[in-house]
């Protein structure tokens, strides 16, 4: 797509959004839904290109997948229903789709080979091929398995002990899928707590999963049965028009049905640390993921530390928190998070130098940024580098910038978010 010219707004923003399905939970919905015996059938499935991708590689492994515009249906026929695909499996830009996919192929005795666009080529897959290959499965591919192209060969899983390295949701994932496949338990540990929403989706699916503080046990040879889930809205998603209502002045935002894990709502309190005026109203539903409604309306606000723990909760989060700590009174310091050097792009880098060129203060750290408040934005010419959330990003800080904003490759947008900028004129009228 051509470069985009953004103008900023002169009103403030205001209305309400059904805010799109969670991404995670999208991409496990098809993934269990292929491995469980029986039709499973989701609602409010998120068509970002990266979910597409994953119906796309299940269906090369032989599963029927109906689309239509609410409902996605899944025909699962256990694990032992995928079968050799005679293509090759192609990730497009998604990180969740080859890690995890590559703990259920770890289990299962054929041949699959993996690729993904240029940004996943960069991507590390040391972190998931090496546990996997210690388990029984094997894997060969560009620098000994490094880095994609990946191949693989399953089947014949042991189970693991293993302690994560670094606080990932996808390696865990991907251990515990292959670990469903295993002969006897596996046991894997955490550094600090990540998105919860495999070890859900195991006991929605009619499995079992066991958690003792950071301590997770996985059961081999398990069945899992097909069943109905309802995605909730994207609270990765919502945090751009969490941000939006809260620095453009005089803005009310209603965003309805946002998923609030609280494995996944770090964003919450952060704003709430910041001075946001934000409400929640929790919504009363089944225990599967919980959902609320977010009401942000434009306040003051002021710089905080983010760090530790809190990282995981908030990982996606971070550019647009960022630009939230623009517009706020003081230094805001984020810590301990250089796992954004090994996203879909280097997101320490590319926030720094694109909000840089908006004319904000903002430094790049070894592990994070200080981001010193108050800046008034001017407008430029700024590029998504192909990041969905470096790109949305950036057109909300159009939104208060004093010029026009050209934003190069806005076309990222749609990994996660195909309807952005529709939800953005919405609010903007
Ligand atoms: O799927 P992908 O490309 O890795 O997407 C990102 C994103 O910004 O949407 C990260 F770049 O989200 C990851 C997230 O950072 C999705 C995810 C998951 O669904 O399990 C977990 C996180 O990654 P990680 O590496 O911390 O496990």
């Amino acid at each position: 797509m051509e470069s985009l010219i953004i103008q900023p707004t002169f009103n403030a923003l205001t209305g309400v959004l059904e805010i799109p399905g969670d991404k995670s939970i999208s991409h496990r919905s098809v993934m269990f839904g292929s491995i469980a015996k029986g039709v499973t059938k989701v609602t409010n499935f998120l068509p970002g290109d990266d979910c597409l991708s994953t119906i796309s590689c299940f269906r090369k492994l032989g599963v029927v997948i109906e689309e239509s515009e609410n409902l996605l249906t899944i025909y699962g026929n256990g694990f032992d229903g995928l079968t050799e695909p005679d293509e090759i499996l192609d990730v497009g830009n998604s990180g969740t789709t080859i890690r995890l996919l590559l703990g259920i192929l770890a289990g299962r005795p054929f041949y699959s080979s993996l690729i993904g666009d240029r940004s996943i080529g960069k991507r590390p897959m040391t972190r998931v091929t090496e546990p996997l290959r210690q388990m029984g499965a094997r894997i060969d591919g560009r620098n000994n398995g490094a880095f994609t192209p990946l191949s693989i060969r399953g089947g014949g899983l042991t189970p693991i002990n293993y302690e994560l390295p670094v606080a990932s949701a996808q390696v865990k994932s991907a251990l515990i899928l292959a670990g469903l496949q295993a002969k006897g338990e596996s046991t894997i540990i955490e550094p600090a707590d990540t998105r919860d929403h495999t070890e859900r989706m195991i006991r929605k699916f009619g499995g079992e999963i066991q958690r003792d503080n950071s301590v997770i046990r996985v059961k081999g040879d398990q069945k899992l049965i097909g069943t109905e889930i309802h995605v909730p809205g994207d609270i990765s998603s919502a945090a751009f028009f969490l941000v939006a209502g809260a620095i453009v002045p005089g803005s009310e935002i209603l965003l309805k049905n946002v998923g609030i894990n609280p494995t996944r709502n770090g964003i919450i309190d952060v704003m709430n640390k910041m001075g946001a005026d934000l409400e929640i109203s929790h919504q009363p539903g089944d225990s599967f993921e919980p959902i609320g409604d977010m009401t942000i309306k434009a306040s003051r606000l002021k710089g905080t530390v983010i760090e530790g723990d809190l990282i995981p909760k908030l990982i996606d989060e971070i550019p647009i928190i960022a630009l939230l700590a623009t517009q706020a009174e003081g230094k805001t310091v984020i810590k301990n998070a250089e796992e954004l050097k090994v996203k879909e792009t280097n997101r320490i880098d590319t926030v720094v130098q694109e909000l840089t060129k908006l004319g904000a203060r903002i430094e790049a750290t070894d592990d994070g940024m200080i981001i010193y408040g108050g800046s008034s934005l001017t407008g430029g010419t700024v590029s998504s580098h192909g990041d969905h959330r470096i790109g949305m990003m950036l057109a909300i800080a159009a939104q208060i910038c004093k010029g026009e904003v050209t934003l190069e490759n806005p076309e990222a947008i749609s990994i996660s978010y195909p309807n952005f900028f529709t939800h953005l004129n919405i609010l903007k009228k």
